[in-house]
């Protein structure tokens, strides 16, 4: 760590200034890194425990965001076809409306693509007094009218619930009315749960009930796959789809970047489902095993090296040798950009730190792409994470459930009748576990960080200043809320949600973009100039005036 500082004194550092009872619940919220002497499955070692999925709390200026966008932003929102009304005032329809930038390629001119429009009730004051669900029928008989969907769904904000209108029997009403469309509802108001995460699981149970297993659409292919938890942020999913169509893997459908409704429909016919973000989707990979058999394992295609892995995991998950060749050969051939482009970034950054704080997933995946570039991340956590997600799947028969996990339904699910079916036995799975693939596996962050890296949850806005005071790092990931602040300091932000309006970051050939990227803006030379006006003249005067 180059702050002359030890973990354990940069950690009073940042409760220094709290009250007593903010410092103790922060404290289990802020962890160095330390791995315990047993290894899990995969020859990793487990960790300390960490305070996560807690609430904020009040009156510190944390990074969250809330149920809704969660539900509609997150994991709803990249799907092009699906017609997604928002019932509630207009700030938090236009708020979701194209401020993540999960990017979609309609097919033909034919093809709907809705993702560019932003549909809201528009909910005034009298609504909210004498109640909204008139205004929201009305708003979807003319959505219907004019865009006609195969597919609408209604996302509630905070005074939906309030109010108590009731979306869910509006939906079936409407879905009566017409019944070509497919009409459901997601209590996904704002304040139910302590951050998005609740919206990710409300949005994973109402398309698996709703959604999945309505169509029959199998895309041509031997190895028919569906990415779970890739959203296609600044164009993640059109490499992902470049490189899987080169090594001859079928993406069925992809939840949720670049995707249709037909394709959701349809995701029950695959022999395999890969985990990108474990955080946003890991339910729905879940409830998928138990319905149809469907196996999962954790992919991260963010990282060159990772994206190799993960294709070789995919490979040898299916045995067959024409497809490891094949992905043998790609990677093969991917490489030597990668290789070149190392060359170029790699002595400029070599060395350098990285603290990084996103999220559910990305704190932990884009660790790799600094790590191909020589850079540690000495500090890193989630906004909104489980502890899973920190320490590995395994913990989550551990954690407390609390009264804002039991907020959210936890569905019961049975194999189906007809469409389930075993793709792999259990001794093929014990097979590939010798082989270091573990089915339903998440290993987490933390193992897989350095002992002694300060590991912060629900990281705030004070606590970055101490950070960026004590540590200053060679770059902070995080996201726009706090890009501007911490540049004010001298040290430069990479935007790891939007990516700053540039990307991909995934594959081989976002990898290449992102050494770039990088290498340009921690070896810009504007740093070096940036001082606050304290810095400079650090006394400032002025004179009081009393006019009586
Ligand atoms: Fe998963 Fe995401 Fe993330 Fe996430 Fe997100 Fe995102 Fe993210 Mo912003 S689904 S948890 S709720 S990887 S929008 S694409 S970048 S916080 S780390």
């Amino acid at each position: 760590m180059p702050s002359k500082l030890t973990p354990e004194e940069l950690k009073q550092e940042l409760l220094k200034a709290y009250p007593a009872k903010v410092a103790r619940k922060r404290e289990k919220q802020i962890i160095i890194n330390k791995h315990k002497d047993e290894t899990s499955a995969n020859g990793l070692p487990t960790t300390t425990e960490v305070l996560a999925n807690a609430r904020t709390i009040p009156g510190i200026l944390s990074m969250r965001g809330c149920a809704y966008a969660g539900c509609k932003g997150v994991v709803l929102g990249p799907t092009r076809d699906i017609l997604h009304i928002v019932h509630g005032p207009i700030g938090c329809s236009y708020y979701a409306w194209l401020t993540r930038r999960n990017q979609t390629r309609p097919v033909s001119d034919e093809d709907p693509n809705f993702m560019t429009y932003c549909f809201s009730t528009d909910m005034q004051e009298e609504d909210i007094i004498y109640g909204g669900e008139k205004k929201l029928k009305k708003a979807i008989d003319e959505a219907i009218a004019i865009f006609k969907p195969k597919a609408l769904d209604i996302f509630s904000t905070c005074p939906v619930g309030l109010i108590g209108d009731d979306v869910h029997a509006v939906a079936r009403e409407m879905e009566a009315k017409y019944p070509d469309v497919n009409i459901f509802g997601f209590s996904c108001e704002g304040y139910k749960g302590v951050s998005q995460s609740a919206g990710h699981h409300i949005a994973n149970n109402k398309v698996f009930t709703d959604v999945l297993g309505l169509g029959d659409l199998k895309k041509p292919g031997k190895y028919r796959v569906n990415l779970l938890g890739e959203y296609n942020i600044g164009g993640d999913a059109f490499e992902l789809e470049r490189v899987f169509e080169k090594c001859g893997i079928t993406l069925q459908a992809t939840f949720s970047g670049n995707s249709t409704y037909e394709e959701f429909t349809s995701a029950h016919n695959v022999d395999l489902n890969l985990v990108m973000c474990h955080r946003s989707i890991n339910y729905m990979a879940d409830m998928m095993e138990t319905k149809y058999g469907i196996p999962w394992f954790k992919v991260n295609f963010i990282g060159a090296e990772a994206s190799a892995k993960s294709l070789r995991k995919i490979a040898q998950y299916y045995g067959d040798q024409e497809l490891i060749d094949r992905v043998e050969a790609v990677i093969a051939e991917e490489m030597p950009a990668i290789e070149a482009a190392k060359a170029i970034h790699r002595p400029s950054l070599e060395g350098k730190t990285a603290v990084l704080f996103v999220g559910g997933s990305r704190a932990h995946h884009y660790q790799e792409l600094f790590h191909e570039l020589g850079m540690e991340t000495i500090s890193a956590g989630y906004e909104f994470a489980h502890r899973d997600d920190y320490e590995g799947r395994h913990v989550i028969p551990s954690i407390k459930v609390d009264a804002d996990s039991r907020n959210i339904e936890e569905i019961e699910v049975h194999p189906d009748a007809e469409l389930y079916k075993e793709r792999v036995t259990p001794e093929r799975k014990a097979e590939l576990l010798a082989m270091g693939i573990e089915m339903n596996g998440y290993e987490g962050m933390m193992p897989e960080m350095k002992e002694g890296a300060l590991i912060i949850d629900d990281l705030n806005h004070h606590e970055a200043e101490v950070l960026i005071e004590k540590v200053k790092p060679a770059i902070f990931g995080a996201g726009v809320k706090e890009k501007y602040v911490i540049q004010k300091s001298g040290v430069p932000l990479k935007q790891l949600h939007s990516y700053d309006y540039s990307g991909p970051y995934a594959g081989f050939k976002g990898a290449i973009n992102f050494y770039a990227e990088i290498d340009r803006l921690v070896n810009a030379s504007c740093w070096g100039l940036v001082k606050a006006p304290w810095q400079s003249s650090p006394e400032l005067s002025a004179s009081y005036a009393y006019v009586g």
